[in-house]
């Protein structure tokens, strides 16, 4: 099969060096306007379509929906979003600033905030998996500008650096841990990022990070790809979705259905895979 190397978006040397040094980076003008534009259409489409039969209010959901209306793998199952989780320009990226050859998705989300949403909870997102250390990386794309009040996202910088710390329970089934006391932070307080259209946010998985509220009128669109470094292998027997619906076992490579080699890219949309996930949520269930 025929794979392209050449990046569609390359990145600079310095820009590299701030996502390894500081766990986080900003990518400017990865998309433009227009492109951007249909592809939000495409994920609005689909999250009305899946959360149709929810006319809640914001302040009678759970604490954890409070957050963000959560709609995961959404490339899976709506053909006009699956060229922006597989976007070879993010994927090319996500190879550049993890600085790997081969890059598969992990999960790609819609994390719609409605006005009045509460913050998000400060967390990283690599020791919610069993996967270990693996090379792993997300990008935050906003599909408005997004400032502050509207429920922008805030980084530790370098808190990437101390790898796995507790997990934190974004849930609230149980209390969630104050991983910003944690003294592996060193003190480092997280920096606020302002993001324009079109530009995109970069997290390592260690990466501590967290979002406003929502304190304006209008939801904050944003969706987010994770991707993973190619030829690793999962490192714990707990229950995650894209694993065990891969059949990925303990000491076992992670791919196979559901998570595609994204970069190189070949040019051709992955088959989506014949199980999916819940509809809304994070897929908790087998
Ligand atoms: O957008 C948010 O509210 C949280 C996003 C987040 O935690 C993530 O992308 O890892």
């Amino acid at each position: 099969m025929k794979t392209d190397t050449a990046y569609p978006n390359t990145i600079s040397d310095d820009l590299i060096k701030e996502f390894q040094d500081r766990g986080f980076v900003l990518t400017p003008s990865v998309f433009d306007r227009q492109e951007l534009a249909d592809y939000a259409a495409a994920v609005d489409e689909e999250v009305a379509l899946r959360t149709s039969d929810d006319s809640r209010d914001v302040l009678d959901k759970s604490t954890y929906e409070q957050s963000f209306i959560q709609c995961m793998r959404l490339g899976e199952t709506s053909q006009a979003v699956a060229p922006l989780t597989f976007h070879p320009g993010l994927a090319g990226i996500a190879a550049q600033l993890m600085a790997v050859p081969k890059v598969r998705i992990w999960q790609d989300q819609a994390l719609y905030k409605e006005p009045g949403g509460r913050e998000t909870d400060a967390h990283q997102d690599q020791t919610f998996w069993p996967i270990g250390d693996v090379p792993l990386i997300s990008a935050w794309i906003p599909f408005q500008d997004v400032r502050r009040r509207d429920g922008a996202m805030a980084y530790v910088p370098r808190s990437h650096k101390p790898g796995p710390l507790q997990v934190v329970d974004i849930t609230h089934a149980t209390t969630p841990y104050m991983i910003l006391d944690d003294p592996a932070l060193l003190g480092e307080q997280p920096e606020w990022v302002d993001v324009d259209t079109g530009s995109v946010v970069w997290h390592s998985g260690f990466t501590v990070h967290q979002a406003a509220a929502n304190d304006s009128e209008q939801t904050r669109r944003v969706f987010t790809v994770v991707f993973i470094a190619d030829g690793y292998r999962r490192t714990k027997n707990w229950p995650v979705f894209p694993l065990d619906r891969a059949g990925v076992g303990v000491g076992e490579l992670m791919q196979g259905e559901g998570l595609p080699l994204v970069w190189p890219s070949t040019g051709i949309l992955p088959e989506p895979p014949t199980r999916k996930g819940q509809l809304t949520g994070p897929q908790f269930v087998k």
